[in-house]
């Protein structure tokens, strides 16, 4: 049996959910609970940009998706607060090149808990892999509009192209993946995959949730 938070990062990574306050029209646990439901694997705490929540109320709506999360036991993993994610004891961090150095977060979170760090080059996927990540996010993959300053567009071959040169860290792709998009994404080396718009603005979170999981499981 597996146990939790994770002794199966490769698993975790699959259906990787992102969200935040603004990416939902409908209350975000409510979102979360309907995704677990479908199948999502791993969930990361976003909140982020124009609207979003800050101190005691970023706190608690925090404490409430984490509380779902422990239920279900699907890891929580926050992007960037890193001193929230220390005060909630949450699963992991995840940051960008531009955030706080890998290595230093590593060092306050300490060496069991999960550190996902985006990487959009070879040189900057290395340095993540020194520093002590878990797993790198590349991408976007395909057109996104959830992030205001994302990169251009890589596709899949961002991915071959790291397998190619030997990088055996699990890889989660991110950027414009829907449970149509994915297959080339596999094809190149991903472990999983990260979205956000797909399972947060749909309909049923759940019955897109089991899309991808089904997807995923059927290639790996
Ligand atoms: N980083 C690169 S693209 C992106 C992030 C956070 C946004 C992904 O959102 P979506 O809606 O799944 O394209
Ligand atoms: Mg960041």
């Amino acid at each position: 049996m597996r146990t939790y938070p994770t002794d199966d990062i490769h698993h975790d990574l699959r259906v990787y959910f992102i969200c935040g306050s603004t990416n939902v029209s409908r209350p975000l646990p409510t979102i979360l609970r309907e995704a677990i439901s479908g199948g999502i694997t791993m969930f990361q705490f976003r909140e982020k940009g124009t609207n979003s929540l800050t101190g005691d109320k970023k706190l608690a709506l925090a404490t409430q998706l984490q509380a779902i999360c422990q239920e279900h036991h699907i890891p929580f993993i926050i992007n960037d607060d890193v001193n929230l994610a220390v005060k909630l004891h949450a699963d992991g961090v995840h940051v960008g090149q531009d955030d706080e150095s890998a290595a230093a977060v590593r060092e306050k979170i300490g060496k069991d808990k999960i550190l996902g760090v985006s990487a959009n080059t070879l040189a900057d996927a290395k340095q993540a892999i020194k520093d002590g990540a878990t797993y790198i996010g590349t991408g976007p993959m395909y057109e996104t509009s959830s992030k205001d300053d994302a990169d251009e567009v890589c596709g899949p071959e961002r991915i071959k192209e790291f397998r190619q040169s030997g990088l055996t860290i699990p890889i989660v792709a991110i950027g414009g993946i829907t449970a149509e998009n994915i297959p080339p994404i596999l094809a190149a080396g991903a472990n999983g995959v990260s979205v956000i718009s797909a399972i947060a603005k749909a309909p049923s979170p759940a019955e897109v949730a089991t899309k991808f999981q089904k997807t995923i499981n059927d290639r790996t």
